[in-house]
């Protein structure tokens, strides 16, 4: 689908759906005049609005008495800066003595089906206090950083608890990533130790992960320790002096309770990388009182937990997804969250509702990519599966098509259950957008509104609010607790790339419109920022990944309409001087760019191309190669500055050689 018609039938959604009356007395959210309420309470007052909420919903050692002390303009933002607190404290002690010391914190679910784990909240609070006992003996200080590259076993729960229970950051490598990935992300971050794992068990295979770790670890001078979690039982080759496994560090008899550290509210807790529109992926900084402050009301907000629910987010705990509502937020609450370590797809295509059934899930939280392709397999593997525990359905991500959205609710939902499609970034940490499932009427493909505290807008290139309708860049007006605080020592790159463009607003690099009734669709990013399958990848990444081949002398990425992974990546490809094209070049190409990057980055399409469409200036227009990657042939816009208007048809050509 091109653009333009994705925007259209978007346009033409006009379906609406009620919010059910079943449950709604039980919500935390009852209605939409409560909403408004709220959000009127959170705009007229935003101090008092979150001074109330951080009371309520976290245990402070000391209590704040600032809300928020920022100004977008410099930026500088500060919230409850003379609050202290403990992140592990709010997600696992207090839950000791609330009555929830029995109760399932983790369940895990391994890829085979035997391979069930439940932690309660003692059992968490035992392990995280080990593990930290263990970060303490290698020398691990507040402040310090610790990288953990692993697959969703629960060492990683328990590594990031841990890590929050004495103050160092941890900074989280998804497995899918490549050796080069996690050596950029070590050095960048200068962490002290890596935890990582023999390998992962992934559709049936196991795929070694150590060796990626190993090679990573060749130029990490500053990592001293490398504890490796035994997943597969495999002979993972060990440094000694280096490495020591998981299990023997947490044998040892001096392990015991770590008394939380007393961090301030503005102590960073995490860092997580992500993509942006140049250079490398940036490291992108939370702290402890805001972030956690935001990941727990929005918990509540979004998907209505209930002491009794099951909640299950599907994310990996490599993305940000995964980090807010996988571990921080569910815990905050204390909540009873699962976490899988397979895929949708194996063994058959009905594993997510095989385990919804068995664990009799309430609230699930997915991506569109998933519904997209488990919409493919065809309905049968739904009703194969009793799934009338589900009481809340979530999407996240990318925009969710309307027709994916019928699916989900129909087949997933009974024709009756709400959807949330919750609109986010890495960078504000947790929902800004999404409807309340027992308040909010909804409407298919759109994330509805902003949520209390969140003031979003939708902005001409002036930065002025254009009318309801028309489309923009999406900004927030107002500071919230869970925004990002820097990007890891470099707050030149923070400042350009949020808070530039317009002055005294965040910029999100996503395009929107605001239908008649304050609704928000957001159409995905403006930026050079491809999103295949709910993930971030860089153009600039992707071309210098290629250019670094000796084959190549230059490359432009872009993204192209993809049906199940809503974009995928297209590259196109000078070659160097007397260097010939082939297929084997091609799978050469790729192989590198899973390489240096990781699967995630490899392209789906390689095109060779002489030259590429540049301006007299050199620069590359990239929404000509865009169009052409899309199939779309007659709308490039005004080309009258192309130094060679002809390359565009050769191109052309090369497009339908290929697709
Ligand atoms: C949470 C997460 C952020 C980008 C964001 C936007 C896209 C996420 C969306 C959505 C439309 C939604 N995005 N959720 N677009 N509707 N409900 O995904 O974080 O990995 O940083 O990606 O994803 O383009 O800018 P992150």
């Amino acid at each position: 689908m091109s653009e333009q018609s994705k925007i259209q039938s978007m346009m033409q959604e006009k379906r609406l759906f009620e919010p059910p009356t079943e449950g709604q007395d039980k919500a935390w959210v009852k209605s939409i005049d409560e909403y408004e309420a709220l959000y009127k309470q959170s705009m007229d007052d935003p101090d008092g609005f979150w001074l109330n909420r951080t009371k309520d919903l976290l245990t402070w050692f000391k209590d704040p008495t600032k809300g928020s002390t920022s100004d977008l303009n410099k930026p500088e933002v500060k919230w409850f800066e003379d609050g202290t607190l403990n992140v592990a404290y709010n997600c696992l002690d207090r839950h000791l003595t609330d009555g929830r010391r029995n109760k399932a914190a983790i369940i895990w679910q391994g890829e085979p089906d035997e391979d069930v784990k439940v932690y309660t909240y003692q059992m968490l609070h035992d392990e995280v206090n080990k593990f930290a006992s263990v970060l303490k003996k290698k020398g691990v200080k507040r402040g310090d950083r610790v990288a953990l590259y692993l697959p969703m076993v629960p060492e990683l729960s328990i590594a990031m608890l841990a890590c929050a229970r004495i103050g160092a950051m941890h900074s989280i490598v998804f497995a899918g990533f490549s050796a080069m990935s996690l050596q950029n992300r070590i050095q960048d971050c200068e962490a002290k130790v890596l935890v990582t794992a023999d390998a992962v068990l992934r559709a049936g295979r196991t795929i070694p992960l150590k060796p990626n770790a190993d090679e990573a670890l060749k130029d990490c001078p500053t990592v001293s320790s490398c504890v490796v979690v035994n997943r597969a039982g495999s002979d993972a080759p060990m440094q000694s002096g280096r490495d020591t496994w998981w299990n023997d560090e947490m044998a040892a008899d001096d392990l015991g309770f770590v008394e939380p550290e007393k961090m301030n509210a503005e102590d960073n807790l995490f860092i997580l990388y992500t993509s942006g529109s140049t250079g490398k992926p940036k490291g992108v900084v939370h702290t402890t009182g805001g972030y956690l402050t935001y990941v727990a009301s929005t918990m509540q907000y979004v998907f209505d937990m209930q002491d009794n629910d099951v909640y299950w987010c599907t994310a990996d705990i490599g993305w940000v997804t995964g980090h807010s509502y996988i571990v921080y937020g569910p815990l905050a609450n204390g909540g009873t969250s699962l976490m899988f370590e397979g895929v949708p797809s194996y063994p058959a295509p009905d594993r997510f509702w095989q385990i919804v059934d068995k664990f009799k899930v309430n609230i699930f939280y997915t991506a569109p990519t998933v519904i997209r392709a488990l919409m493919r397999e065809g309905v049968e593997w739904t009703q194969k599966h009793d799934m009338s525990s589900l009481r809340v359905l979530g999407s996240v991500g990318e925009p969710i098509n309307p027709e994916a959205w019928m699916w989900y609710h129909e087949h997933i939902g009974a024709s009756k259950l709400p959807i949330v499609d919750t609109w986010w970034q890495t960078e504000t940490g947790g929902i800004m957008m999404s409807p309340m499932p027992y308040a909010t009427t909804l409407k298919p493909g759109s994330c509805t509104r902003p949520l209390p505290g969140i003031d979003a807008a939708i902005v001409d290139s002036e930065g002025v609010e254009v009318p309801a309708n028309e489309g923009g860049n999406l900004v927030i007006r107002k500071p919230w607790p869970g925004m990002l605080r820097g990007v890891y020592r470099n707050p030149d790159r923070y400042k350009s790339t949020y808070f530039e463009r317009f002055p005294g607003m965040y910029e999100s690099g996503d395009g929107a419109r605001r239908d008649e009734d304050g609704y928000f669709w957001v159409m995905g990013r403006l930026d050079d920022v491809i999103n295949v399958s709910g993930h971030r990848m860089g153009t600039a990444e992707i071309e210098s990944a290629l250019v670094s081949h000796p084959a190549v002398a230059e490359a432009a990425v872009v993204g192209m309409p993809h049906d199940i992974k809503g974009e995928s990546i297209y590259a196109y490809v000078t070659l160097s001087a007397g260097i010939e094209e082939s297929d084997e070049l091609i799978v050469e190409l790729r192989t590198h760019v899973r390489k240096e990057i990781g699967p995630i980055a490899s392209p789906e399409a390689i095109q060779f191309a002489e030259g590429l469409p540049k301006t007299r200036s050199g620069k590359i227009m990239r929404r000509v190669l865009r169009k052409i990657a899309a199939g779309v042939f007659d709308e490039f816009g005004d080309t009258s500055t192309l130094a060679d208007p002809a390359v565009i048809d050769v191109l052309i050509d090369g497009y339908h050689e290929i697709m």
